[in-house]
């Protein structure tokens, strides 16, 4: 063996032994159990940086630790390979996004390798191949079919230089990222998911989830946004009906959870987008430029919710259903055209929008709701005013005194006796637009005809490629100007046509590649039905918090999809989900010329620690000079905080790599970087070497102790004693807990009682050599998840020839369990003095009289006879003087 610790030459060795035996190489066995642990797949951006590091091994020690216990183990990775990076790369150095992203993925797979991952790398798949999005697009066609996805018009950001659709994070302050140019709003055709149709579904699913962090579950639970309300329709005054048609003519539709309050409506409000606004609008210039403005600017919901509120009145009138009330109709930029019905009962006593508005505007303010202890000042707004539970109702006549519920089932029953209106259950979730005009990503396979209208492409004609020798320009999208693309015939009429040039939302590709990767080689469908049987849900899935909304919502989403198509049989993707947390790392930088900070990489900066190992003072490498410690923060760009994995990995090792990030934290909490943690870690591994060096060059192995112990000294029992505690509680830490570091530590702790017992001789005898080789052997296993390079390499040199996967995971040797001896605590008079220690079964008369005879019994016994004395079994003795 050799003596020192090597890291760059073992792992190689390791990896290669485990891809020669096809470990991570899985199939469908009935024989196994199965557990399918799923990492959230990488965007191929150019190299992994340390989340993808921290991610990857945490998917990794769980199912190397399952492997150990014997279950069919399926690790799969692969790329998300659609999207704007890629695109914004190739304008920045002109080189087609396919090559771009097919040398990134190359890159990274080949660092992924490196990190020794136990990945069945035959299942991977790219997003970006027409292999993979053939079924995307097929169930697309489907779906199209069945009326889920249907298209209609939606408001995009349009930048009129680029003469481009722009996404919501493109749109900087209003303006083009490229251009800088004014963003305006345009609505265009496009596809959408019914996704509101599951909304019910994908809620009450939520309560299924009993592995699932809480705070994901109410994060997804707001986004679907359940509320019971009411639609009030108030009826159009006589004189406010010109250029209105229909229903419209004859009532405005409004959506309401507070129905309660309608007593205090002062006045309505609607949508820039409402037919109502528009016809108000049609001679009246002022108010064609207020619509005109709303409609600029940007689409994104974060944005409505915290700008400024504005209107213009519109001079036409409706009434309340109620009490007969006139109230002028407004338009407000802050009523969304997506929402309800695009108009509001405006209560600005109880809403606090519609407050900030009627105090804006001087907008009369009507209190309605009363809660007791409470004084109402119109002046300014109070948290109380829209207390739902509390509040009793006050100037609302009959109504008067009416908690909330009475008032909602009360007015509902009146409303509908007046056909003024109907209890509604209404969702904040939107249908779902996939249309994006980029070009990297999956061609939406529709072909317009002037005759037949929107054909979905014949399944034997999928997939559509997307052509991948493009660099695009940034002026809108490359594939709506190549004809070679797009110029097609009708399947239904033969006539020539026009493909689609819009591409799919990135999102969807990440829908269902969990399910892809069961028969990633299918050729005859999306999912190859007995794999799919066979994997079922995923078991395990990790992944960022920042996914807790959009992906996995949309991932349960696809999961229902598919099993409405016969595809799968699951109702939900993942039993069980951890969301790690984020990589931090201290910042630095040196101010600039004009005040503004220049960031320095942790890397080039040394550190001076004070005596308590607390950074206090930073210098440049390069020069010498001081540079500035900011705070600790998500490794970023914009903060050049990153810390290159590679370089880690270069200097110590996978392993060190991987124990250092399982052991700084627990996975769900934030890990922050520190170079001496590394190095504490690296020194780990070199003394878990040295130790078994030290044990195989000292004499033969042997083989471990098995069967009785009773004839082995206290030392070695008390060795085994924590041996199989340990066992036991790494097993609960990985297999349960998910709490790694804790796992570490506890290997450490019996290490260290092995080095002493090692140090006293305890381990020369036979038996004792023979605890010593139980003890290294468990530890090697016990630690194999988190480090698997070194671990199989020792193991190699405690059993020479055999491999540790086929030993199995260590058990519990009920026997060493049981303690021999226990402490027993001692008190004087209820006060603790000391303790004792004695045999598992002593009896009772032996317990008391030890304990009298104890130091500390002696000492404050002050030779007083005992009254009494209390023994409480395996615990503790009380004597009373
Ligand atoms: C009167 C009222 C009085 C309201 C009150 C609230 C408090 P959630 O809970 O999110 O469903 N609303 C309805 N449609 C809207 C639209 N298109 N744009 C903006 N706001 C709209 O919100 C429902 C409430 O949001 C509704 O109840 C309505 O204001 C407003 F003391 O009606 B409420
Ligand atoms: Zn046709």
């Amino acid at each position: 063996m050799q003596e020192h610790y090597q890291p760059s030459a073992i792992e190689t060795a390791a990896q290669e032994k485990w891809e020669k035996a096809r470990l991570f190489n899985v199939s469908e066995d009935s024989s196994k159990p199965k557990y399918y642990c799923l990492s959230m797949f990488p965007y191929p951006s150019g190299k992994l940086h340390m989340g993808h590091v921290r991610n990857y091994t945490i998917g990794d020690v769980l199912s190397r630790f399952k492997l150990l216990n014997g279950y069919n183990v399926m690790q799969p990775m692969g790329w998300d390979a659609f999207g704007m990076p890629a695109e914004n790369a190739a304008m920045k150095h002109q080189v087609a996004p396919a090559k771009w992203t097919y040398e990134n993925i190359s890159y990274m797979k080949q660092q992924l390798k490196s990190l020794g991952f136990a990945i069945d790398w035959e299942r991977e798949i790219a997003t970006c191949t027409p292999e993979y999005y053939r079924w995307e697009q097929w169930l697309f066609t489907k779906l199209f079919e069945k009326g889920i996805v249907y298209r209609k018009n939606g408001t995009v950001n349009w930048d009129p230089v680029d003469q481009t659709v722009l996404a919501n994070e493109q749109v900087i302050d209003g303006r083009g990222w490229r251009s800088g140019a004014l963003i305006e709003k345009r609505e265009i055709p496009m596809y959408y998911f019914k996704i509101t149709d599951y909304a019910e579904e994908l809620l009450a699913d939520l309560d299924k989830l009993e592995n699932w962090p809480e705070q994901v579950k109410t994060m997804q639970r707001n986004w679907i946004g359940k509320s019971r309300g009411m639609q009030v329709r108030f009826k159009v005054d006589a004189d406010s009906r010109s250029g209105l048609e229909g229903e419209y003519a004859d009532y405005l539709q409004v959506y309401t959870t507070r129905p309660d309050t309608l007593m205090g409506a002062t006045y309505v409000a609607v949508a820039a987008e409402h037919p109502l606004a528009t016809a108000a609008a049609a001679d009246k210039p002022e108010l064609q430029a207020f619509i005109a403005e709303c409609k600029s600017g940007s689409v994104a919901e974060a944005d409505m919710a915290t700008m400024e509120k504005k209107g213009v009145p519109t001079g036409r009138y409706v009434i309340n259903p109620l009490n007969g009330d006139k109230l002028e109709v407004w338009i407000a930029n802050y009523v969304l055209w997506g929402y309800g019905d695009g108009a509001v009962m405006a209560v600005p006593a109880h809403d606090e929008r519609d407050f900030e508005f009627a105090a804006k505007y001087a907008l009369p303010i009507k209190q309605v709701i009363a809660v007791a202890g409470e004084t109402f000042d119109a002046t300014k707004w109070q948290e109380w005013y829209a207390d739902k539970e509390n509040g009793t109702l006050i100037n609302s006549g009959k109504y008067d005194g009416m908690n909330f519920q009475t008032a909602f089932d009360t007015m509902a029953a009146d409303l509908q006796a007046a056909h003024a209106g109907a209890p509604k259950t209404q969702y904040r979730l939107r249908d779902w637009g996939i249309s994006r005009q980029r070009y990297w990503g999956c061609p939406i396979p529709i072909i317009h005809c002037d005759c037949c209208g929107d054909v979905p492409v014949p399944a034997e004609q999928l997939p559509v490629v997307l052509p991948e020798d493009v660099v695009p320009d940034g002026t809108g999208s490359p594939l709506a100007k190549m004809p070679e693309f797009y110029e097609t015939t009708c399947p239904k009429c033969g006539a020539p046509a026009k493909r689609e040039t819009d591409t799919m939302d990135t999102f969807m590709e990440s829908s269902w590649y969990p399910f892809r990767y069961m028969s990633p080689r299918f050729e005859e469908g999306m999912v190859e039905p007995q794999a799919a049987a066979y994997w079922g849900a995923v078991d395990q899935y990790i992944g960022g918090i920042e996914h807790a909304i959009l992906h996995l919502l949309y991932a349960r989403f696809f999961t229902k999809l598919m099993r409405d198509e016969g595809l799968i049989n699951v109702d939900e993707p993942f039993e069980r989900l951890l969301t790690q947390g984020m990589v931090v790392c201290d910042t630095y930088y040196r101010e600039g010329e004009n005040g503004s900070k220049n960031w320095i990489n942790p890397a080039d900066v040394e550190l001076t620690f004070d005596e308590k190992g607390r950074p206090v003072s930073a210098v440049l490498k390069a020069d010498g000079l001081p540079v500035i410690i900011s705070g600790t923060e998500k490794m970023s760009k914009s903060k050049n905080n990153g810390v290159d994995p590679q370089a880690l990995i270069d200097a110590y090792g996978a392993d060190t790599a991987r124990l250092f990030m399982m052991f700084a934290s627990p996975p769900e909490q934030s890990l922050e970087w520190s170079d001496s943690g590394v190095e504490g870690a690296h020194r780990f591994l070199r003394r878990l070497w040295r130790t078994v060096y030290e044990y195989t060059t000292k004499d033969n192995t042997v083989a471990a102790f098995a069967g009785d112990q009773s004839g082995l000294s206290k030392a070695l029992k008390e060795l085994r004693f924590k041996l199989h505690s340990t066992i036991a509680k790494v097993g609960d830490d990985y297999g349960r807990r998910l709490q790694f570091n804790t796992a570490i530590a506890a290997v450490m702790e019996l290490l260290n009682q092995y080095d002493a017992c090692v140090k006293n001789g305890d381990c020369d005898s036979a038996e004792g050599r023979a605890v010593a080789q139980e003890v290294l052997e468990a530890a090697v296993r016990l630690l194999w998840p988190i480090v698997p390079h070194i671990c199989e390499t020792l193991w190699s040199e405690l059993r020479p020839g055999t491999a540790l996967w086929e030993a199995a995971w260590p058990q519990t040797d009920e026997d060493a369990l049981v303690k021999s001896e226990i402490e027993i605590m001692v008190q004087v008079n209820g006060k603790l003095r000391g303790k004792i220690t004695v045999a598992a079964d002593a009896s009772k008369d032996t317990v008391e009289a030890a304990a009298l005879a104890s130091d500390g019994a002696v000492k404050f016994m002050e030779g007083k006879p005992a009254k009494k004395v209390i023994v409480v079994p395996r615990r503790l003795v009380n004597i009373v003087v």
